[in-house]
């Protein structure tokens, strides 16, 4: 008989765009109300560059909170070519920096303001290293010509692999990974070397895009790939991998700026991420692996506890609403006015 109930201890988001201002006091209720922490991402305009304005933002995102809540946000750095080894030792020194986002300079939303030349960030990757702080890496290929279906095999092969075997002890998280090659790349690597995987690369192929027509909503960078590619993904997650957790990516935008001729790349997931990741799982027949993949493998890559809280998933279908309030306007999530198979429901 089918499960209809998973109690796990409460999940954490170890990949999350908040935004800021009004559009992020809309939307951090959604993710604070399933997850008990998440890697916020630092590609805000401008980006979050130091641990001041780290410490600023995350004071911004408290006193966003719900009464109550005990969400702990964790900061990231933007890894710029302006970053000094003095301000990663202050980022390693404050507990409420957990990592620093290397950003290939145009590989997606907001990142302009990252690396072109890795021959460049050698200090940075150096203190790091000797710091102990994580690298969190958007794995895209910017070298031009590149098929975009083709970016991220790219990276791993002539850009990650070559840093991991030079900073050896330095923790690596490949964000979003997309790929067959992605997925072979990490398992193969030594446990310094990890990644987090998004509910949509987990349930959708790159038909997704085009289902009777331009889905807007689809779309994200790394864009959705091949069945193959999802296929190796679901099997990877229910191998139980230590290597592999929960990140969402879930990145709003208003929705005329997705609706548009030149639309914006990112998929709001963060209403429905938990419920859709234990459909994912229970596609690849392995639910019992979703408990180290959203609440366990996290905490210990990143040296934090796990949670005592517990949630519990339900099997009961409920409907994903057409769009929720963003700022002035709307953000439309993923599955929007469909249904999903799991409820979440907090323990008390
Ligand atoms: N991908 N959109 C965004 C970020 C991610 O690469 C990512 O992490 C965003 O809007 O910030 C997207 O498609
Ligand atoms: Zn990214
Ligand atoms: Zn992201």
């Amino acid at each position: 008989m089918a499960t209809a109930a998973l109690t796990i201890p409460r999940p954490d988001d170890w990949h999350l765009h908040l935004r800021d201002g009004a559009p992020m006091r809309a939307v951090v209720g959604h993710t604070a109300a399933v997850f008990g922490r998440a890697i916020v991402m630092p590609n805000l305009r401008p980006p979050v560059e130091t641990v001041a304005q780290a410490e600023a933002y995350r004071a911004r995102i408290l006193e966003a909170l719900p009464a109550g809540s005990r969400f702990e946000p964790l900061m990231t750095l933007y890894l710029t070519p302006r970053t000094t080894a003095e301000e990663v030792a202050r980022a390693a020194a404050s507990p409420h920096v957990h990592g620093i986002k290397l950003y290939p300079a145009g590989a997606t939303t907001n990142s302009d303001a990252g690396v072109a030349d890795l021959g460049g960030i050698e200090a940075v990757l150096a203190a790091m290293e000797e710091h102990d702080l994580p690298l969190l890496v958007h794995g895209e290929s910017i070298e031009p010509g590149i098929d975009v279906f083709d970016r991220e095999a790219v990276f791993v092969e002539r850009q990650l692999a070559p840093l991991c075997e030079r900073f050896p002890r330095l923790r690596v998280v490949l964000e979003h990974i997309t790929t067959a090659d992605a997925v072979e790349f990490v398992l193969g690597a030594p446990p310094t070397v990890a990644a987090t995987i998004t509910p949509q690369h987990l349930l959708l192929d790159r038909n997704a895009l085009f289902d009777g027509g331009i889905r807007p909503h689809h779309w994200c960078l790394p864009v959705l790939k091949r069945r193959r590619h999802r296929e190796a993904l679901l099997r990877a997650v229910a191998s139980g991998s230590p290597k592999l957790f929960l990140g969402t990516d879930s990145a709003p935008h208003e929705v005329g700026t997705k609706h548009a001729a030149c639309g914006c790349a990112g998929i709001f997931s963060a209403p429905l991420a938990l419920p859709l990741y234990a459909e994912a799982f229970e596609e690849a027949g392995a639910l019992h692996a979703l408990e180290g993949f959203a609440s366990r493998h996290g905490p210990a890559f990143y040296r934090l506890p796990v949670a005592t809280e517990t949630v519990t998933l339900r099997r009961e279908p409920w409907s994903v609403s057409a769009s929720y309030p963003f700022g002035e306007g709307h953000v439309v999530p993923l599955r929007a006015g469909g249904t999903v198979a799991w409820r979440v429901e907090s323990a008390p």
